[in-house]
């Protein structure tokens, strides 16, 4: 079995011994590692902090780019005591796929770089001793792989990826390693979902063990209160006057669950949780049976030097710059963050589009190598593909579902959804994933420009729209966006005409500028015409009550491949890289703080 995923904690049953710091680390650009026993230990490394991205570090151009086989490998010490423990390491995410070895043993692969797995060590580890773990990652893109992309070598042996998106390949121990420590007898799992009674909660909840033993939960508020309590793995919880989980204005009680042996507790795990219902009603986004307009940002999890790697420290100034600017959501573009983000939403009251890694899934996104005429779902890399997706998406619902500030699910973000061999797809993946959240939160995709109401043949499937629309910049720019707002209202009133009976969300809009640079009158590139683009925008979701929200592309500037339309990588933030305002920002920390939180509701 293996071991829980539940977020790590230490309490007096569980213990969470974070291994980041300086591990070693090799390249292995014939993937010959495993020939030449690399697991039993690796000679001649360098050193690479974890969590990180290796490629900044790197001063020569293959080391950044470097794509194939790399090596981590560190040592660490497991106490005598916990010989009766489920003992295994949790990999937050390794990018984008790994296989682990403790002291030479084969443990567990895992594919996929943006969700934690669980290596469990009962068998591999010895106690009392110091242990060794290597960890083989490969972070090279395919077509069956998420996110897409195609794996080139180049004239000269060096491999090469050819991702089907613009954010940077960034690879390595992106997230913490934890070595964690649980009860023979241990809580694996559990999930809330919750119903509002006038002016009670009722909180039903789901607890998985891998025992027999009786199941208790508590729900605290937050002066320590306890406010409602049961037994058994299953229930409901009814909260008297339940202090509701509301938008920038959080209230979180403590879950408490616990595992009896008749007087004798055998484990706990205590989470915050934020009792909140989401709903969707015809082109309402309802959030405690109240309309909310989403105003944010799609981000990235990008910085200087550790570029995907998780920086708590960048994570702490865009929370702050969400607040300030006036922000109340953001989406995951385009994959699963750190689990921390989630709590740090849950805590401030953000509400969170959760999205997974299928970014590419469009043969426009791959355009280079021909084939434009085709569908990207007729591909025969379409079954594996598929499987790989529905492995992610269930893996992402396990992760998050319990969080306040996850309010949809994203599935996809720009796939093809004009071709007749996309239905089949989206039927498939929408099927599957149909009970997966006990939560019933609403799942949804971003679709691309070409994606509109006449062209789009899967527009019966997600139950809210995210609309990726890009006039003024990728088209109808410069002196032509006036034609640019003409095309886009009438692409609205297209979708007014045959009576839109759900919300849409602008998940994209946005023009790439150059930080410092002034034109007068604008030009693009310039902080002006930025500003001007994104008020153009603005002027349109105003003139439409079904638009429910707005999420400008990109909360930052962002590393991408290299390519003649970037320069330095993507300039759309709203905040540098180095998160400080461009003049954008003061505009929409004026319309953000003036636009009520009901706004056209
Ligand atoms: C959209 C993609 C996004 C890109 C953006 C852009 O969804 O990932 O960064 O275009 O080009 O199509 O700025």
């Amino acid at each position: 079995m293996t071991a829980s995923l539940l977020y790590p904690v230490n309490n007096g049953f569980r213990r969470d011994i974070k291994l980041d710091g300086l591990w070693k680390f090799k390249f292995d650009p014939k993937s010959e590692g495993e020939e030449f026993n690399w697991q039993d230990g690796l000679k001649d490394t360098l050193d690479m902090p974890v969590p990180s991205s290796f490629n900044d570090f790197f001063t020569k151009k293959d080391e950044r780019e470097y794509t194939g086989d790399f090596w981590y490998e560190t040592d660490f010490f497991v106490p005598e005591e916990w010989e009766n423990r489920r003992v295994s390491l949790r990999f937050d995410a390794a990018t984008h796929r790994a296989t682990v070895y403790v002291n030479g043993n084969k443990i567990i692969s895992h594919e996929g770089g943006f969700l934690p797995f669980n290596a469990d060590l009962k068998q591999a580890v010895s106690f009392g001793k110091n242990n060794k773990v290597v960890v083989k990652i490969n972070n090279e893109l395919s077509r069956t792989t998420l996110p897409c992309g195609d794996t080139v070598t180049l004239k000269n042996g060096k491999k090469m990826v050819r991702p089907f998106f613009d954010f940077y390949n960034y690879s390595g121990l992106n997230r913490s390693v934890h070595l964690i420590a649980l009860p023979d007898e241990s809580v694996e799992d559990y999930s809330v979902a919750y119903e509002l009674d006038g002016e009670d909660a009722i909180v039903r909840y789901n607890v998985m063990t891998n025992g027999i033993h009786d199941v208790s939960v508590a729900l605290y508020d937050e002066d320590g209160a306890k406010v409602a309590g049961a037994t058994g793995r299953a229930g409901g919880l009814r909260v008297k006057k339940a202090h509701l989980w509301n938008v920038l204005d959080a209230y979180l009680y403590q879950l408490r669950i616990e595992i009896v042996d008749n007087d004798k507790l055998l484990d706990a795990y205590h989470e915050e949780i934020g009792i909140r219902v989401v709903e969707i009603k015809g082109t309402e986004i309802l959030i405690n049976q109240k309309p909310v307009y989403l105003k944010g940002f799609g981000r990235h999890e990008d910085s200087d030097f550790a570029g995907r790697g998780f920086n708590l420290n960048a994570e702490k100034r865009d929370f702050e710059l969400m607040k300030w600017i006036g922000a109340n959501s953001f989406r995951t573009s385009h994959y699963p963050y750190d689990e921390a983000v989630y709590r740090m939403a849950d805590r401030e009251g953000f509400l969170i589009i959760d999205e997974v890694p299928a970014v590419g899934f469009k043969m426009a996104a791959a355009s280079f190598l021909g084939g434009l005429n085709q569908s990207f779902f007729d591909g025969e890399w379409i079954n594996d593909l598929q499987v790989n997706h529905l492995a992610q998406i269930k893996e992402l619902i396990r992760r998050d579902k319990n969080h306040a500030s996850v309010i949809a699910w994203s599935l996809m973000n720009e796939p093809d959804t004009v071709t007749d061999s996309s239905v089949p797809y989206f039927k498939a993946v929408f099927d599957a994933t149909v009970g997966l959240d006990p939560q019933n939160r609403p799942r949804t995709f971003a679709l691309s420009e070409d994606d509109t109401i006449t062209t789009s043949k899967v527009l019966e499937f997600p139950d809210l729209y995210l609309l990726n629309r890009y006039p003024g910049w990728y088209h109808t720019w410069g002196y032509e966006i006036s034609d640019g707002e003409q095309n886009l209202r009438d692409e609205m009133d297209q979708w007014k005409e045959e009576g839109i009976n759900k919300p849409i969300v602008f998940s994209e809009f946005g023009a790439d500028t150059e930080p410092g640079l002034h034109k007068l009158p604008s030009i693009m590139w310039s902080e002006e015409y930025q500003v001007e683009c994104v008020q153009m925008f603005n002027r349109v979701f105003d003139s439409y009550e079904f638009i429910k929200g707005e999420q400008i592309w990109n909360f930052a500037d962002f590393q991408t491949v290299e390519g003649n339309m970037r320069v330095n990588g993507n300039k759309k933030g709203v905040f540098t890289r180095q998160r400080q305002p461009k003049a954008l920002a003061f505009y929409l920390k004026k319309r953000w703080s003036d636009l009520p939180l009901d706004y056209k509701g």
